[in-house]
């Protein structure tokens, strides 16, 4: 009787324990950027909601995260469909993952997805005075 009150106690305190200390599985990363659900079908260029927002301005020297909340792979790689300015490439992003880069040069970068062609956007890095 008596060991079965300890054993009792000590699942609650591990399952307490448990629940108190188990990171959340369900947190998504935040972007500035995301690769919207469904994007990988064409179609969601009509909408403008491939990359959301499409466009974005950061000062130079500034990040741009962007994460990847659709269930397909994608990747933000630097030029245009066909023409690949080698500049970044994140590889295959799997859902949920993100991707971080630190524009140090001011310019207009454009980028697009290597699976899926009508997905475009760019960034656009101010001077800073
Ligand atoms: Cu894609």
């Amino acid at each position: 009787m008596y060991l079965w009150i300890v054993i009792g106690i000590l699942v609650i305190v591990v399952g307490i324990g448990a629940y108190l200390y188990a990171p959340p599985s369900d947190v998504i990363p935040e972007g500035d950027v995301i690769m919207s659900i469904k994007s990988s079908r064409p179609g969601c260029e009509e909408s403008d909601k491939c990359y959301v927002p499409s466009e974005i301005t950061v000062l130079q020297g500034g990040q741009v995260t962007w994460v990847n909340e659709d269930s397909a792979f994608h990747s933000v790689t630097s030029g245009t469909y066909g023409n690949d300015t080698g500049i970044f490439d994140s590889g295959y992003m799997d859902p949920y993952e993100s991707y971080v880069i630190t524009f140090d040069d001011a310019g207009t970068f454009e980028y697009f997805c290597t699976l899926h062609p009508w997905m475009a956007g760019q960034v656009i890095v101010s001077d800073v005075q």
